[in-house]
């Protein structure tokens, strides 16, 4: 298994979930401006749509869309408790989740890192990412993960979008229980070890 990252992107998500599982796996770093890898493949020969993340699997298939790839991931050891069993409301109510994260705040906040987007308009997208954060708070001011005491996929994904508020200076401090969280997600070993190899 493969998993095509680049550091501080959403690639973090299924890396966090690949080390949750203990599932053995090589992480080929790629340049998101050259389109190359640091073996200097030509990405775009992989992942066509050029972005990570895309996870190479052992049985040949390439596989991209965080969403789906964590979810595969889970569900090769089910018993990890991860994402819970398909066709079980639960499952359901992780891939709300899951979509919700991907359009609302990946997708929310992907506009932000552009340079060259008017001011006004990048106080639209905050103003609706604030609200969106509000959202998150509610959730979590009830429980200690997204899907109630159990850590998900789900957690991984949103732990790595929301520690790109640090780039546009949106202090999370404002909402307790996001904060709370993130200190929590970021403690887990996974996450540090995950860290710490994207760094090299
Ligand atoms: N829909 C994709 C989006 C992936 C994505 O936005 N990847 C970003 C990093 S977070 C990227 O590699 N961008 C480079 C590019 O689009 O050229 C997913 O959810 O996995």
């Amino acid at each position: 298994m493969k998993l095509y990252f680049a550091p501080h992107t959403c690639s973090l998500s299924p890396h966090i979930v690949l080390r949750e599982l203990g599932i053995p796996f090589e992480l080929v770093k790629v340049d998101n401006q050259s389109k190359r890898t640091s073996s200097g493949e030509d990405f775009l020969t992989i992942n066509p749509k050029g972005y990570v993340a895309a996870l190479a699997t052992d049985d040949g298939e390439i596989l991209t869309e965080g969403p789906a790839i964590v979810q595969y991931l889970a569900d090769l050891k089910p018993e990890s408790g991860l994402a819970p069993a398909n066709g079980t409301w639960a499952r359901v109510r992780l891939q709300e989740t899951l979509n919700f994260i991907t359009s609302e705040l990946h997708a929310g906040m992907a506009p932000l890192f552009n340079p060259a987007l008017p001011v006004e308009v990048k106080t639209i997208f905050i103003e609706k990412l604030l609200r969106r954060l509000g959202q998150i708070e509610t959730t979590l001011a009830g429980n200690s993960y997204l899907q109630g005491e159990r850590f998900s996929v789900a957690d991984a994904y949103l732990f790595t979008v929301l520690s790109w508020t640090r780039f546009f200076k949106i202090d999370l401090q404002q909402w307790p229980s996001i904060a709370a969280y993130m200190d929590r997600i970021a403690a887990r070993a996974s996450v540090q070890a995950a860290l710490a190899a994207e760094e090299v």
